[in-house]
């Protein structure tokens, strides 16, 4: 079994600037001990109360602990912005413990409710994570589009002149490369020339279940060459290096060249013992190598094995000083998966958990006493305020929290409704283009993305004035040539669209990183993504985590629903806005009109930068109504924000009420009309924001819970006025988007709305088909009438 704390002790190096080095050492030793002693703590410490293990990674921390302790106490810069590798989170908090930025009782609150978490969160940590990571790959990716960010509000004068660029950095797994999202990114990447992104892949050439192949690493190597970035292999330590300058050094070096993986880690895992069997079994005595075997002992040989480059701090400090120009770099560091503990190399040890048994022997091997186990000094044989002086010096440290408070921009009092639109698509891109004449300040921090679609989402009157954001200047061939288009294509620094590849995954990520510019680089932008609504479902994991990152941005989903009629199933959605709902962080809307989608545009944008805001998702529609001749109040306009409003207000005595959401408008209208002729006092519910109804009303029976006894949700008053109805709810999405309005007080619901796969047709046909037409909500009707009469 490898030794415990196997790394090399401070004696065999030799190093010009010894006390650097060895306070660095030092540190590695500490965030060491630190992580591991924090996921022990957790488990076997702290008081459980429910029988679950609580968890923590203490193998696939230990592997990084030596590169992050190069970067974190030595090589970055307060500017850089760095993705931790999720499994590595307890590294990082325990690098701010040292640096000063955490309380002990944070440390010991790792995993439990209020303290650390199971990994990094720039929300809910308080340490100042740049970036959230958790679901593998995403975070990676994201250092891609947040250097792409950089990049736009730098060439835009928005930061501040002469600071220089900040670092985008992610540590990332070697089993995260298995994710689709991570080529992706490397490709868009590409294509916009991306700059100052570094990536260390911690290789420890293990995932969750397994050891992964060994033929791995040639295909990464040349993948990230192909995407233009530069590949650096840390691979072997120092010590390895010098043995291999020995006589018969050689041929060792050629055997741990062609070891298989799975064998390596195996031996890693046994130690000194298992190693020599094997080398002289296999080497015999090549040109001297059983002599230079023989000069170590076991412990020494398990050493020598395991001082692969990035378990190596000071091979690991050269290689990162090395680079300091602005090309993307891969550095491929190979590590030990648990180096320095007794879980080193084993296959199973990714969620493994040191026992109480050993951990007492770390904790000796570490010279820590008991009781000093959160001491930030003991047991390093090194004067307290050797380090404390060190530490105060760190760079990184030079500024805390590294976080900007973004400042406001103005929003205009109203934004006109277009007069000519028809549609909300339509009246999406005349808003747009009305915004990108003015001179207004909020025309110059709205940045658009779209996955492809920005001509057929109505982003092109926008793209034609206000351009196509590139690093480099590039022409119009087109336009060169004097070929007639509608749409002008030349990019240059100065344009404020992004125009990705059509992997929508990437979308969600550039709008994470659009949105997230304030607090990261100090300039506010107001993203607007578009995409067809059913391609939501294309990067949800990145919605998520882009809403959980509390970035800021607009999504505008069109077209959609089976009211995309002859595109047929493939391009019809039906449960966005089910999705949406649900989505923490994002307030979505379907209005059915242009006047309603410019009040919530507005409002939008204000809601984007409100400390208690959030993200704001649009359903629109290509489907041309009438539009009503009206001018909206202000309190019509409030409620249209809170989610309905009653297009026609009920009797209080009324049998029956239709709910409508979005395009539907015309049928529940048409239905209502009808139904007036026999019920004069049906009332007609407009749903603008199905979410919003929903979120409130869960807001306001907790505050009554609290002791608020008066507290209602805008959908209860809205019901106030027709306590007795029936309700017929009609959305061209799934039922369920509505239908829970029927337990807000206990209303009697005739949910219509899609429940099947869509198909081509027309719009009659296909409303006909999925009984969300006006005769359908007749018919709904009708049923609820003859039931309440039996
Ligand atoms: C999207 C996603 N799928 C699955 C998981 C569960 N999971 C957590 S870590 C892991 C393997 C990670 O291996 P690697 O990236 O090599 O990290 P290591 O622990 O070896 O450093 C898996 C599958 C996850 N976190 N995210
Ligand atoms: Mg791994």
């Amino acid at each position: 079994m490898a030794k415990i704390g196997a790394s090399p002790p401070t004696a065999i190096l030799e190093s010009a600037s010894f006390d650097r080095i060895a306070c660095l050492r030092a540190l590695e030793r500490k965030a060491l001990w630190l992580s591991t002693w924090m996921i022990h703590h957790a488990n076997h410490v702290r008081a459980g109360r429910d029988g679950l293990k609580v968890g923590g990674h203490q193998a696939s921390s230990a592997s990084l602990v030596s590169m992050m302790t190069a970067l974190y106490f030595d090589v970055l810069r307060p500017e850089d912005r760095v993705a931790v590798k999720p499994h590595a989170a307890p590294v990082f908090h325990a690098i701010q413990y040292l640096l000063g930025h955490l309380d002990v009782e944070r440390m010991k609150a790792f995993r439990a409710f209020g303290g650390l978490q199971s990994y990094p969160s720039r929300t809910k940590d308080p340490d100042d994570v740049d970036i959230s990571t958790g679901s593998v790959g995403l975070g990676a990716a994201h250092t891609v589009f947040s250097s792409l960010v950089q990049d736009y509000v730098r060439h835009k004068g928005l930061v501040p002149a002469g600071g220089s660029d900040g670092r985008m950095v992610a540590l990332v797994g070697d089993a995260e490369l298995d994710e689709g999202n991570i080529f992706e990114a490397l490709l868009e990447g590409w294509k916009k020339d991306v700059r100052n992104v570094w990536w260390v892949i911690d290789y420890n050439r293990q995932s969750l279940d397994s050891i992964i192949s060994e033929r791995l690493f040639a295909r990464i190597d040349d993948l990230f060459r192909a995407m233009g970035w530069r590949v650096e292999i840390l691979k072997y330590g120092k010590l390895l290096k010098r043995a291999f300058a020995q006589p018969g050094g050689d041929a060792i070096k050629h055997w741990i060249d062609t070891c298989p993986n799975s064998l390596y880690s195996a031996l890693t895992f046994k130690g000194g013992a298992a190693w020599r069997e094997h080398l002289v079994k296999d080497i015999g005595d090549v040109s001297g190598s059983k002599a230079l075997l023989d000069e170590y002992d076991d412990d020494v040989l398990q050493m020598l094995m395991t001082n692969l480059g990035g378990n190596d701090l000071e091979a690991a400090l050269e290689t990162f000083h090395a680079f300091d120009d602005d090309t993307p770099t891969c550095f491929i560091g190979y590590t030990t998966k648990g180096f320095g503990l007794p879980l080193a190399g084993h296959k199973d040890n990714h969620a493994g958990l040191m026992n109480p048994e050993q951990m007492d022997r770390f904790r000796a091997d570490m010279r820590i006493d008991e009781g000093q186990e959160w001491d930030r000094f003991a047991g390093l044989g090194m004067e307290s305020h050797t380090l404390r002086a060190f530490l105060d010096e760190v760079p990184f440290a030079a500024r805390y929290p590294r976080r900007h408070a973004a400042e406001r921009i103005a929003v205009p009092t109203v934004l006109p409704v277009p007069p000519r639109a028809q549609s909300t698509q339509d009246g999406f891109g005349l808003i747009l283009n009305d915004i990108a004449r003015s001179d207004d300040e909020i025309a110059s921090r709205i940045v658009t993305t779209s996955p492809d679609v920005a001509v057929s989402t109505n982003l092109g009157p926008w793209v034609n004035r206000r351009g196509i954001f590139h690093r480099r200047e590039t022409g119009d061939t087109f336009a060169d040539e004097n070929v007639v288009s509608a749409q002008k294509w030349s990019m240059s620094p100065d344009g404020q669209h992004v125009e990705l590849g059509i992997a929508e995954h990437n979308l969600f990520l550039m709008l994470s990183a659009l949105g997230l510019s304030g607090p990261m680089f100090g300039a506010r932008l107001l993203p607007i993504g578009t995409l067809y609504d059913p391609f939501i479902r294309r990067g949800l994991d990145a919605l998520h985590y882009a809403c959980y990152q509390d970035a800021r941005f607009m999504l505008v989903a069109t077209p959609s629903g089976i009211t995309l009629a002859p595109e047929g199933g493939a391009h019809q959605s039906s449960e966005t806005p089910l999705i949406t709902l649900a989505q923490t962080g994002l307030a979505a809307f379907e209005p059915a009109y242009v006047d309603e989608l410019a009040a919530i545009m507005r409002w939008g944008f204000e809601y984007m930068q409100a400390d208690d805001g959030g993200s704001v998702c649009l359903r629109l529609s290509t489907r041309p109504l009438a539009q009503p001749e009206r001018d909206l109040t202000d309190e019509r306009i409030d409620d249209i924000i809170a989610g309905g409003y009653w297009a026609a207000p009920p009797a209080p005595d009324a049998e029956i009420v239709v709910v409508y959401a979005g395009v539907l408008a015309a049928e529940a209208e048409d239905a209502h009309a009808q139904l007036q002729e026999d019920l004069p006092g049906a009332g007609l519910l407009a749903v603008t924001s199905a979410d919003r109804l929903h979120h409130d009303w869960l807001a306001a029976r907790r505050a009554r819970v609290s002791g608020e006894a008066g507290a209602t949700g805008h959908i209860e008053r809205l019901l106030g006025a027709a306590p007795d109805a029936s309700l017929v709810t009609v959305v061209d999405a799934h039922p369920a988007t509505l239908s829970w309005i029927g337990s807000v007080a206990g209303h009697r619901i005739y949910p219509l709305g899609v429940d099947r796969f869509g198909q081509s047709g027309d719009i009659p046909d296909l409303y006909r088909e999925y009984g969300i037409d006006a005769e359908a909500i007749l018919d709904a009707a009708a049923r609820a009438c003859i039931r309440r009469r039996r």
